[in-house]
């Protein structure tokens, strides 16, 4: 089973279903970057790791649908109705409807998740990592920039409006002290023979499904196989920097690595730029990290699987 975030958990699940195709898949969604926009509930991770592995995709873009038209957006502006900033595209809109009206008339978001993977048929069980409502709050000053100064905003205005341009003074989980696990999470952990993290985003993808009570526990239980998303003391893409820098944490995988600890991830896969990364008791090997075609990804996920076996 697999944590996963957006585009780097996605990707790297499509090349697990690939190096495993007998395996039973479980994927843990992040949905702290979850939004309601327009009336309508936005759970752009979850959406990203259905498309990408249901052939839905944007490809370069790495979010959102291919073949995509803005049409609604356009006509929601020309009434001036906002946010400009979120561009949700004609075809994605259906979803978030769909989404919408399936929790209005009751059913839980991993059910509502569960039924949209019924037209997308990702070949993984994907799973929120709740029902309940927690979104990624992040406290902003940005009174030097000519803004309104320091308050909290969403994660993605943060992420896509202001670019992490503003640096985050601390990110919040809204919601989360209360938050159960959804159905079948806990019991997807335990059942599993190792749980990988990909290369997401180690504090608003990782960190946040493991801020869910009971789910660091139940992890730290099993054998578990991390994927550095930081490469040579940058991220591969995004501004997972500026969130690492709002926890202290510096940039490199080395510090990543020990974010989580050895009680927590036993086995670490970093870049050749990165063998020297060592942690007390984790496992560490250099791999080539970059998921630039679906061979190297399905590599990259033998060689988390590889590790897991070792360490099992
Ligand atoms: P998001 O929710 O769309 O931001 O996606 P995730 O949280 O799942 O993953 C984001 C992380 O993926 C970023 O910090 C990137 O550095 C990392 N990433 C993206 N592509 C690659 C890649 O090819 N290799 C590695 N190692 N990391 C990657
Ligand atoms: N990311 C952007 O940078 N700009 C957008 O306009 C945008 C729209 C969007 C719509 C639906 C969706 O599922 C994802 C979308 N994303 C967009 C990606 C996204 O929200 C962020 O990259 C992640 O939440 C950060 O992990
Ligand atoms: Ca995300």
């Amino acid at each position: 089973m697999a944590l996963a975030g957006g585009i780097g958990g996605a990707r790297f699940l499509r090349g697990l279903r690939a190096a495993a195709p007998e395996a039973e898949i479980t994927v843990i969604g992040n949905t702290g970057d979850d939004i309601t926009l327009f009336g309508l509930r936005v759970c752009p991770d979850l959406d990203t790791v259905m498309y990408t592995l249901g052939g839905g995709i944007n490809e370069e873009q790495g979010w959102g649908r291919t073949g995509e038209s803005f049409t609604v957006k356009e006509e929601l502006l020309a009434y001036g109705v906002g946010p400009s900033w979120f561009g949700l595209g004609d075809r994605d809109f259906a979803t978030h409807i769909v989404r919408t009206q399936m929790l209005a008339a009751g059913y839980p978001l991993s059910a509502v998740t569960e039924a949209l993977c019924d037209r997308w048929q990702p070949g993984v069980r994907l799973i929120p990592m709740t029902d309940d409502q927690v979104e990624t709050h992040v406290v902003i000053d940005d009174s030097e920039q000519g803004g309104q100064g320091r308050r909290a905003i969403h994660f993605q205005e943060w992420w896509v409006r202001l670019r992490a341009s503003v640096p985050a003074e601390s990110i919040a989980l809204v919601g989360a002290e209360d938050a159960k696990p959804a159905p079948g999470v806990l019991e997807a952990v335990e059942a599993a023979d190792v749980v990988l993290f990909p290369p997401s985003n180690p504090v608003v993808s990782i960190g946040t499904i493991l801020s869910v009570p009971g789910v660091r526990a139940a992890v730290t239980a099993k054998t578990v196989v991390g994927v550095s998303p930081i490469i040579g003391g940058a991220p591969v893409r995004g501004m997972a920097d500026a969130c690492l820098t709002a926890i202290g944490v510096e940039t490199s995988a080395q510090a990543v690595a020990e974010l989580y600890g050895p009680e927590l991830v036993n086995g670490w896969l970093v870049a050749e730029a990165d063998s020297g990364v060592r942690v007390e008791g984790m496992r560490v090997r250099s791999r080539p990290l970059l998921m630039s075609d679906p061979e190297a990804t399905a590599a990259l996920a033998r060689a988390a699987l590889d590790l897991a076996g070792e360490l099992a």
